[in-house]
């Protein structure tokens, strides 16, 4: 059972120094042993006219450390939930039974769906119940995901278990004859980081930063398995990787620092694959990436620190995701060859010009125990927020018309990195302080990175759904700033 804990009840306090302190133990490989990388199941739906896809929320037990439990939560099992796959035109059911001792919700992130159907903080399920939300795929072939979404909450169910992936085909992915053979050459890759008690169970808000850094933890997980790898069985593989972590932003690069083949990212594919040394991935953002392999090599998918590999950037903030570590290593199996050479054009990607923005709408990044430059504190109400307010579940923030094409300018006056997820849309990066998004940002997305200081402007239709009287949200996807206040509401009307 998952204990309750209110964000807003955490007496937030710390100084710079006992923050400094409170970045948690290095990420460190325990040991050398490593253990075959776990493959989420696959769901398809029943074969009719309208998909029902059943989805189980229960506690359970998992197995992460030798000799030790793990009291955890699952979707159809212990931990973390089975791989949705739908295709574009899709009806769908989602039948989700809660057997859990509390509430929760269960958010499908980078869908666009009606708000009532979006499984934000108001579609509350109680023990006992269930929600079977019913939409249209309306989108382009992707990888997006659902979590628990609670109010508040959101940060220790996300921790517990509560996610899984989302997969979506449609007709002009299929023409490229990329690889989809799930779990032999597309594999889901879901990356977090945990920290646990000496008993097993996993360790939160233990520790002052673990709110306002936002929650590291030093194991690192892919798909619930500590150390993974994976023998590939094609010379070609896909790999679709979400960080699915609550705070931590990883640097993606291999250990022989080869080149990365990105070919998507939140809300589907590129227009052209984008080859690069270092991919940053903060939470909840996606990205997916070509691997050939050849014969008896091996590859370590890697995390460096942010600044490094030519990117130009600054880091994170507050020192924080300053470490190198391995995610997985790739071992060559037997491989089949790949049936055709990496497209040079994959789709045509929907743009909007700023000139068709209705308006623009402006978001400031607040967190009230710091601001740039100095640490204040302690803090009035300990709260985070966005534009000086923090959530209210009761307040309606932003009104956007329906069919308007609007930008929405994110600044981020605190020190740390924050990434922004608005619901509802898939949008276009336009800027980041007026220069242009790193190139594999350049497709749908649903979640940015906003950087220290730093200023991003996203442009996006908001299209299909009206409906005043249930919002959608937008938010810092560190899940501890979200649970803290830093969250709005919108309508669309
Ligand atoms: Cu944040």
């Amino acid at each position: 059972m998952c204990t309750m804990i209110s964000r807003r009840n955490f007496v937030l306090a710390a100084s710079g120094a006992a923050l400094a302190a409170a970045v948690p133990r290095r990420v460190g490989a325990a040991g050398t042993k490593t253990n075959a990388l776990k493959i989420p199941q696959l769901i398809k739906g029943s074969p009719a006219a309208n998909k029902v896809y059943q989805l189980g929320i229960a506690d359970g037990t998992s197995k992460f450390l030798p000799g030790l439990s793990t009291p955890t939560c699952g979707i159809n099992g212990a931990y973390l939930g089975p791989t949705v796959r739908a295709r574009a035109g899709d009806r769908v059911t989602m039948r989700v039974k809660n057997d859990l001792t509390e509430p929760t919700t269960l958010h499908w992130h980078g869908l666009h769906v009606p708000a009532r159907h979006d499984g934000g903080p108001h579609q509350v399920i109680n023990p006992d119940q269930i929600w079977d939300p019913s939409f249209e795929i309306r989108q382009n072939a992707s990888l997006c995901w659902y979590h628990a979404h609670l109010n508040e909450q959101t940060g220790e169910q996300v921790l517990r278990g509560l996610a899984g992936l989302f997969l979506i085909d449609d007709d002009a992915s299929d023409a490229l004859h990329l690889p989809t053979d799930y779990g032999v050459d597309d594999i889901p890759l879901i990356i977090q980081d945990r920290r646990f008690n000496a008993d097993g169970s996993f360790e939160y808000l233990s520790n002052v930063g673990d709110i306002e850094l936002g929650y590291r933890g030093d194991v690192i997980l892919v798909n619930g398995t500590v150390a993974p790898h994976l023998e590939l069985q094609r010379q070609r593989t896909r790999l679709r990787l979400l960080n699915g972590s609550n705070a931590r932003i990883y640097s993606l690069g291999r250990a022989d620092d080869a080149e990365l083949v990105v070919i998507g990212t939140d809300g589907g594919l590129l227009e052209r694959p984008v080859r690069t040394r270092r991919v940053r991935l903060g939470p909840g953002e996606r990205i997916e990436l070509l691997l050939d392999m050849e014969p008896a090599r091996t590859v370590k998918l890697m995390s460096y620190p942010a600044s490094s590999g030519g990117m130009g950037m600054m880091g994170h903030g507050m020192g924080v995701d300053n470490e190198t570590f391995q995610i997985i290593e790739f071992r060559a199996g037997r491989l089949e060859p790949a049936a055709v050479s990496i497209p040079d054009r994959l789709i045509q990607v929907p743009q909007w010009n700023p000139v068709q923005a209705a308006r623009t709408r402006t978001f400031t990044l607040d967190m009230t125990t710091m601001s740039m430059g100095a640490m204040v504190g302690p803090a009035m109400d300990g709260s985070m927020g966005i534009n000086g307010r923090s959530m209210d579940m009761d307040r309606i923030d932003e009104r956007v018309p329906l069919g308007s094409i609007e930008i929405w300018k994110i600044a981020n006056m605190t020190p740390l990195t924050h990434p922004f997820h608005i619901h509802d849309v898939q949008f276009r990066v336009l800027d980041r302080d007026g220069g242009p998004p790193q190139p594999y940002e350049q497709g749908l997305k649903d979640t940015v990175l906003v950087d220290p200081g730093s200023t991003v402007r996203v442009i996006a239709e908001f299209a299909d759904f009206a409906d005043p009287d249930h919002p959608y949200m937008y938010h810092c996807h560190i899940l501890e700033h979200e649970d803290a206040g830093m969250m709005g509401q919108f309508v669309v009307v």
